[in-house]
């Protein structure tokens, strides 16, 4: 078949909005329709070549949602007509990970995924007559694609394609990184780096959970104010403090040193910071940001041996098939906002203009509506 999409043809330049061809699914795979696709900044990451995994020319995108219209031989768990997200993190609940219930971190199907290509080996996109690569199991910056029966989360029908897309990458990961991954205490006090399309998310968990004092740390001021709408106690901006100070300043706001903290920056710089203002003898400090290939993290062994803990998330460590659905329920329930987050939404023809607003610190969330 054809379909729109916007295509990374290679790394640093504008995607470029063609019609594609795409072949149906195989044996275990799904067609899906997408209907609307969050920009998060990990495609500005890979689009910028800074992705140790990214190929080109690829179909970016990873924070969809949309309608299942055909399945491949052996799919039992979705059919046409679904309502679906698609899944960067896979659940297959057959692999040892699946069954160890001590992580989301499905094997399926990510070696291929880091491939560019189906389980097969193969791809299922190309544009006058040459492979494209699919990009994280999900390619949501096309208006069809296929996937693993895995890499689709069945939701309820109910929940709107250009919200339930967020949930997708950004929301699950912020309010997962609290719920599931930190585990986050009512009364904690928690320290946010990075207000945007996941810190924000941060913030709206640790406020769900009960957290004390919510502190936010970003260098752009205009986050202050949907991030106090979010529940947000304590803003510090390390451009007015100055960077060398941020340490200190959330040690004196948490009396000591905060019980968690989370990086949504991708700096490592900034995860040492957030490390380092953990409490002596039991904080911890979650990396859900995603830095740049070859940088390192560094800090004393010494705060560690002073019994901080130092660990890191993937999709707030949600198990994709089984959890997505249930945040899904949580936005239709209200216990979690989305729609404050979703500044700007335009068609596939603009996807361009999503990654200048996120650079220029415009926009907290851009969704593209097919
Ligand atoms: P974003 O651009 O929306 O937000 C980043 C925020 O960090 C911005 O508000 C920016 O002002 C702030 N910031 C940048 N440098 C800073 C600094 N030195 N100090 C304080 N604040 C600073 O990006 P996003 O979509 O929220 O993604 C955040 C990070 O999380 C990215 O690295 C992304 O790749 C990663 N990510 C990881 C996962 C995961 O599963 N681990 C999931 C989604 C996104
Ligand atoms: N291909 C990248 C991986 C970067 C990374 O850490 N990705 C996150 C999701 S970011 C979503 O916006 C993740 O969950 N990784 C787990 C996984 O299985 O990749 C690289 O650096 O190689
Ligand atoms: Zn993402």
């Amino acid at each position: 078949m054809k379909t729109r999409a916007a295509i990374a043809v290679e790394p640093n330049k504008p995607l470029v909005i063609e019609e594609v061809d795409l072949e149906g699914p195989k044996a275990g795979e799904v067609l899906v329709e997408i209907m609307a696709t969050g920009i998060c900044h990990t495609d500005a990451y890979t689009l910028e070549g800074k992705d140790s995994e990214g190929i080109f020319p690829s179909i970016l995108g990873h924070e969809g949602a949309g309608i299942v219209r055909e399945v491949g031989p052996g799919v039992t768990s979705v059919e046409p007509g679904d309502h679906v997200i698609p899944l960067y993190t896979a659940e297959c609940r057959q692999c040892k990970t699946c069954l160890s219930q001590k992580s989301n971190l499905c094997t399926s199907v990510r070696a291929t995924q880091g491939k560019g290509v189906m389980p097969d080996g193969t791809s299922r996109f190309s544009w006058k007559g040459k492979q494209l690569y699919h990009y994280m199991g999900c390619s949501t910056f096309s208006n069809f694609t296929v996937l693993s029966e895995y890499s689709v989360a069945k939701i309820r029908k109910d929940a709107p394609f250009d919200k339930a897309c967020y949930i997708g990458c950004g929301v699950t990961t912020g309010v997962g990184a609290v719920v599931w991954t930190a585990g986050v205490e009512p009364g904690a006090n928690v320290a946010v780096f990075g207000l945007g399309g996941i810190g924000l998310n941060v913030i709206q968990g640790a406020r769900l959970v009960g957290a004390n004092k919510i502190i936010g740390v970003d260098i752009n001021p205009a986050r202050e104010g949907i991030a106090r709408e979010f529940g947000m106690t304590d803003f510090v901006n390390p451009k007015e403090i100055g960077a060398g100070n941020v340490v200190d300043k959330v040690v004196e706001l948490t009396g000591g040193g905060a019980d968690y903290t989370f990086d949504c920056t991708g700096n490592t710089d900034v995860m040492r910071q957030a490390l380092e203002c953990c409490h002596r003898g039991w904080g911890e400090s979650i990396i859900i940001g995603v830095a740049e290939a070859g940088k390192e993290i560094s800090t004393r062994p010494f705060q560690l041996v002073t019994g901080r803990v130092w660990k890191g998330t993937a999709f707030g460590g949600a198990r994709g098939r089984t959890d997505t659905p249930k945040i899904v329920d949580w936005y239709m329930d209200k216990k979690i906002e989305i729609d404050p987050l979703i500044t700007h939404t335009m068609p596939l023809e603009d996807i361009n203009k999503a990654f200048d607003l996120m650079h220029e610190g415009k926009s907290i969330r851009s969704v593209v509506i097919f």
